[in-house]
């Protein structure tokens, strides 16, 4: 960097040569500019033109080039709102859609649990798939999730029966204990008691028919309906409520009707000893019995108090070849 003294120096020796200058020079070195000028801005115009006048066609190739780009853009920015706009109408059409499907949805669950509940089956009586008479889950209780099986019949006197007793062919031993009396036993497709508990459960709720059919060892069958049969709970020792009889081989458990249910083990009749005990079964016993479907089994029609007997079919202790005992929900008249 120059020192500021040296510029001055400088500054002051160009003054002092400049006050040296003549009229004549001053007048000199102007004429001498005005020429020099002229042939500086003519070659100015010959050296450059060419290249100013391709730079300028360059410079508008360019400009409209950036012209033709805008376009695009504009172009292009104008499509992006279209595009957006279309977008959101089908975004909208699908919102929509998405709504109206959830409606028909939440419909069809409602529809579903309908169903659902419809295909809860409480008895035989509610069972819509039906194949044919055989075993089938049922929840007597709409309220609990605990179901069992049962033995459906759906040809008996117009169907819906729930089977709670069979014997066929003495394969299973009825004499028995409370316990086994209480909780079920033997085999749904052939000899059983379905069990007092699910027998309770299954008349506790509604109104409950009977029907006993019976045959004997020379083919004959008969029935007995009642039009009121339910048995209590474990309080009431299964108490049992029958009435209403109508049918064709008597009735034979008027005596039954109000009485507790007694087994060997278990004593809830009105007799001084155990009716289980002398009947060799377990039944709702008073002072004894006219019918005695848990006695045992006794082939080819033997007559024994402690057989299978309905003895106002026979006006005897005939043992029969089967029973059956069901019920289904009776509705009242009107
Ligand atoms: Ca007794």
């Amino acid at each position: 960097m120059a020192s500021p003294q040296i510029e001055l120096e400088s500054y002051e020796q160009l003054n002092r040569a400049e006050d040296q200058h003549t009229y004549e020079d001053i007048t000199r070195d102007h004429e001498d500019q005005k020429n020099n000028s002229i042939v500086h801005e003519v070659n100015i115009s010959w050296q450059q033109w060419t290249k100013l006048s391709k730079l300028e066609v360059v410079m508008e190739n360019k400009i409209a080039l950036l012209m033709t780009k805008q376009n695009i853009s504009a172009a292009q920015i104008h499509a992006s709102i279209t595009e957006r706009a279309e977008l959101g109408e089908k975004i909208e059409h699908i919102e929509k859609n998405y709504t109206y499907l959830m409606t028909k949805q939440n419909t069809l669950d409602d529809f579903i649990t309908t169903i659902g509940i419809g295909l809860i089956s409480r008895d035989c009586g509610e069972i819509y798939l039906k194949r044919g008479n055989g075993i089938y889950t049922i929840f007597p209780n709409s309220s609990s999730s605990r179901g069992f099986e049962v033995y459906c019949d759906f040809d008996s006197d117009n169907g819906k029966w729930t089977v709670f007793q069979r014997r066929i062919n003495g394969t299973t031993d009825f004499y028995r204990g409370w316990e086994e009396y209480e909780n079920g036993f033997g085999n749904l497709e052939t000899e059983f008691w379905l069990g007092n508990q699910k027998i309770n459960e299954l008349t506790s709720k509604g109104l409950h028919e009977l029907r006993v059919e019976i045959t004997d060892f020379d083919g004959n069958t008969g029935y007995a309906k009642y039009s009121t049969f339910s048995i209590g709970n474990v309080s009431t020792q299964y108490k049992l409520k029958v009435g209403g009889y109508s049918g064709n081989i008597g009735d034979s458990m008027k005596e039954n009707n109000g009485m507790q249910f007694t087994t060997k083990d278990k004593d809830n009749d009105h007799w001084p000893f155990n009716c289980g005990e002398r009947y060799k079964g377990a039944w709702w016993y008073r002072r004894c019995t006219f019918a005695n479907l848990n006695g045992k089994y006794l082939e080819g029609g033997q007559e024994h108090w402690t057989g299978n007997t309905w003895y106002n079919w026979t006006s005897s202790s005939y043992s029969m070849k089967s029973s059956v005992m069901m019920i289904r929900k009776a509705y009242p008249p009107g």
